[in-house]
Formats: structure tokens, C-alpha cells, sequence
């Protein structure tokens, strides 16, 4: 009996001999070239990037992470590799798409990285290859965009001679607790097939593969995942507006309902929403749905409040200075904090630039302190964290804490500071009845 392509291809894939390439080596195709390497594959990772490469060729680490030594051990033992070169993908099996999908300055989708990347798998494409794409994007993208490219323009049959696939990535850096090889992995195929072979491959390296039946599917569950926390988050930070108005402490609200043990999940508010995920992702389903005529109202509803958090916090400043008989034109404003989140050194939509650039147009003299982050481009200068953070905090009329990296000593912030705008109950109970404190 003749064996089919596919049962050749699976065959080579069960016996970790198929030939793997990760298009991206970023902080969602690093980590998944080494858990294919650790399962036993050859690996070889492509990316553009000449820096990362040689990184890699080195037995170094460019990702947070992922440890130097174990790229210093998958590369002496031969199970992983990288180039620029992407006609390596002629010899390769089984592919992985891990790049970006940021949003344009329209704030439309930027699938040039895809189709840069499908492009030059094109090139050296191969029948009986299994493709799966990582990159967070619209439903529909694998279908309309790689199944023609990579399958239709070349002759190649999904379900036959090419395995088409989505697999959202649920990288969350930093965290120990949930990681690449032990969080479940969604996947669906452009045909049954497709979604069949593809889990078989990630379902040698990774504990749980969780199978759907189109790529529509995955690309869905992945924009549910972040459009939920984006809505709730916005949903919080509306709460926190309306508190406000109504004299409530929202963080006190927020802790007791999360006392209910069932139907309620915490989110908190905060100045912003940053990332390069939750803010974006849900706008590439708006996009696609206003392509088909439907307005995502709870969308572009958390988008806009979200989006506007920034602007309260620069009025919760001015009040602040307004009780201390002084306009915020002129006032020194010390921003703590301008990654996106706490305890990570990643600046990209961090809502500290926007509220540091408000600030200045309002004529603050601002300066900023971040553990994490030295220095970073602010409309084409440098700006540079402050050299001495309590001698800042003493100087400044204003401290406004906007990102809460758990290494600061909020006691003796406070203690030193003349008024601290807290947007993140950083202080806690230090930030309640406090004269000196405005929180969000
Ligand atoms: N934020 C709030 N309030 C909250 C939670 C977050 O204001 O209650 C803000 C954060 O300060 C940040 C932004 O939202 O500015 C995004 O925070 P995030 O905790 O969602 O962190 P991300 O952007 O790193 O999200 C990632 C996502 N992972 C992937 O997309 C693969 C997300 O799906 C994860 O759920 C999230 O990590 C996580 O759980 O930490």
C-alpha cells in the first residue's frame, strides 16, 4: 500500500526527524525553537536580524527568558542553529511564522511582516511541508493570505501535499509560572488534515495541544483571550472615572467585589493601556469587522476610554498641584515608572510616554525614573532616568507614579515627596486620607 504524503510527513514528525524552521526569533520564536530543540528536533532559526543571529551562533540569549546556557547547549549539540539566509527553508519540514503584527500609524494592521515572511517561504516552498502560523492577526489571515501564496500560487493542495495552520502564541514575558512547553496550544488547519498534522508536530514538544477545526477558529480564540482583558480593563478604568466622581475609593470596590469567590475577575485601572498585545490585537478585529460592515461597539468603546486614561491622570496632576497654590505650567513632575507594566524593561505603547508628553505640552518640567529603562528616544532626544531617585523625589513638585516596579521604597517616597499622584494604588494604605497623596 503506497504511503501518503501525509502519513510520511507525520512519520518524520513522530520521530522528531522532521526538519524544523522558526521564522522569527523574537520573544515568541526563540522560546519555541528551544522546545523544539529539547524535544529532540533540528532547528533552525531565521531572522533578518544579523544581531540576533550571531547571538544565537554565539551560545547567547537575547530573550529575558531564556537562559544563555541553554542556547550555549542546544547549539554544541547541534539541535539549533540560525541564519539570515532564508533558502535554508528548502530542506526544512515543518515551519513556524513567529513575527510581529503591529498596527500602522492609521491604526489599521500591518501584516508586512507577514507577508514579507510568506514571501520568502514561497521562494523555496516544497510539497509535503507543514506551515503554522504564531502571529496574533485577524480571523482569516491563513486562509486569505498564506493558503494562496503558499499553496494555490505553487500548485500545493492543503490537506494533500501542504499542512496549513494558525497557532496563537501565549508568550506572557517574564513569567516563570506559565511557559511555552507547559500552556495549553490552540491550533486549527485550513482542512482536518492540516489541523491534524500540526498539532501532531506541537504536540511533540509542548504538554497540551488543543486541536480546533479551522485556523479561523484559533485566530478567533486568541483575539476573545486579549479583547476580554482590554474590555475588562477598560470596563475598570471606567469604574475608576465614575468612583471618582462620586468621591468612592475605587480600589476599595474593586477589592471587596473580588472577594466573591465565583462570576468575577479582578482587573485594576490604571494610567493607560500598554503592550504589544492587548492594545492592539482587539483593533485588527475591529478592522476586519468594519471591513463587513459591523461596528465592534465594546471595542472601540475600551479602546477610547483606555486611550483617554492618560489625559486623567495629567487632570488628577494639576488638581493635585491646583491644592499646592501652583500651575502645572512651570512645576517639576517626576514620573515613576514608564515601562508598560511593572517589573519588565518593555517601553512599547506604555502610556508613561503619553502622559509625558501632556505634561510637557501643559509646560511641566518633566524628568522620569524607571529601574528598567536608562534611557529612551522622546520625540527624537534622548531622555535619560534620573541619575538619583530621592534626590528627584525631594526636588520634584510632583511625583506621579505610573508604572509600580516592585523595587521602589514607596514608604520613603512618600515620605520624601511633596505630592504623589499614585495611578496604580501603588502605596496602598500609605496613599489613603493622605494630604500629600492623589489616587487614581
Ligand atoms: N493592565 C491594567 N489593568 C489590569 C491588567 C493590565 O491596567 O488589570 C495594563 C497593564 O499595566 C499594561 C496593559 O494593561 O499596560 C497590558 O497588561 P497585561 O497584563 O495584559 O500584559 P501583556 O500586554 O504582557 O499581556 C500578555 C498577553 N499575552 C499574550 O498576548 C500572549 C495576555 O494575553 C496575557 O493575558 C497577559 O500577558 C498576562 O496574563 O499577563
Amino acid at each position: 500500500m503506497t504511503i501518503t504524503p501525509k502519513q510520511k510527513l507525520m512519520d518524520l514528525l513522530n520521530k522528531r526527524q522532521a526538519k524544523v524552521a522558526i521564522l522569527g526569533l523574537g520573544y515568541v520564536g526563540l522560546p519555541l525553537a528551544v522546545v523544539f530543540g529539547d524535544a529532540g528536533f533540528e532547528v533552525t532559526g531565521i531572522d533578518p536580524d544579523k544581531r540576533k543571529v550571531d547571538t544565537i551562533q554565539r551560545g547567547e540569549s537575547h530573550i529575558q527568558d531564556i537562559p544563555s546556557e541553554v542556547i550555549a547547549r542546544l547549539t554544541a549539540a547541534g539541535k539549533l542553529k540560525a541564519t539570515t539566509d532564508f533558502s535554508v527553508l528548502r530542506e526544512m519540514d515543518a515551519v513556524s511564522i513567529c513575527v510581529p503584527t503591529p498596527l500602522r500609524k492609521t491604526g489599521d494592521p500591518d501584516l508586512s511582516f507577514i507577508l514579507n515572511a510568506t514571501g520568502e517561504l514561497a521562494k523555496y516552498m516544497h510539497p509535503d511541508m507543514v506551515i503554522v502560523l504564531e502571529s496574533t492577526t485577524y480571523p482569516g489571515t491563513t486562509r486569505e493570505i498564506l493558503l494562496p501564496k503558499l499553496g494555490d500560487e505553487l500548485g500545493l493542495q492543503a490537506g494533500e501535499n501542504l499542512f496549513l495552520a494558525f497557532s496563537p502564541e501565549r508568550v506572557d514575558p517574564g513569567r516563570q509560572d506559565w511557559t511555552t512547553i507547559n500552556t495549553p496550544k490552540v491550533i486549527g488547519g485550513i482542512t482536518q488534515d492540516c489541523s491534524e498534522v500540526a498539532a501532531a508536530w506541537y504536540a511533540q514538544a509542548l504538554e497540551s495541544v488543543v486541536a480546533v477545526s479551522s485556523a479561523e477558529v484559533a485566530e478567533m480564540a486568541k483575539l476573545l483571550e486579549n479583547t476580554f482583558r482590554m474590555i475588562n480593563i477598560g470596563l475598570v478604568n471606567e469604574m475608576a472615572l465614575m468612583c471618582n466622581r462620586l468621591g468612592i475609593d475605587v480600589w476599595e470596590v474593586i477589592d471587596a467585589a473580588a472577594t466573591k469567590p465565583f462570576g468575577f475577575m479582578k482587573f485594576t485601572p490604571g494610567p493607560g493601556l500598554g503592550g504589544h498585545c492587548i492594545p492592539i490585537d482587539p483593533l485588527y478585529l475591529s478592522w476586519k469587522l468594519r471591513a463587513l460592515h459591523y461596528t465592534a461597539r465594546f471595542i472601540e468603546l475600551a479602546s477610547e476610554i483606555n486611550t483617554n486614561m492618560p489625559r486623567h491622570v495629567i487632570s488628577l496632576v494639576q488638581d493635585g498641584l491646583n491644592l499646592q497654590g501652583k500651575p502645572i505650567k512651570g512645576s517639576s513632575v517626576l514620573v515613576l515608572g514608564v515601562a508598560y507594566k511593572p517589573d519588565i524593561d518593555d517601553l512599547r505603547e506604555s502610556p508613561a510616554l503619553d502622559i509625558i508628553g501632556l505634561l510637557e505640552q501643559k509646560g511641566a518640567r518633566v524628568s522620569y525614573h524607571d529601574p528598567y529603562i536608562p534611557a529612551f528616544n522622546h520625540d527624537g532626544q534622548e531622555m535619560a532616568c534620573v541619575p538619583d531617585l530621592m534626590n528627584a523625589v525631594h526636588a520634584a513638585d510632583c511625583v506621579a507614579i505610573i508604572t509600580n516596579h516592585s523595587s521602589y521604597d514607596y514608604p520613603a517616597i512618600v515620605d520624601a515627596a511633596r505630592l504623589v499622584i499614585d495611578t496604580r494604588n501603588a502605596l496602598g494604605a500609605l496613599g489613603k486620607n493622605n494630604p500629600k497623596v492623589v489616587r487614581l
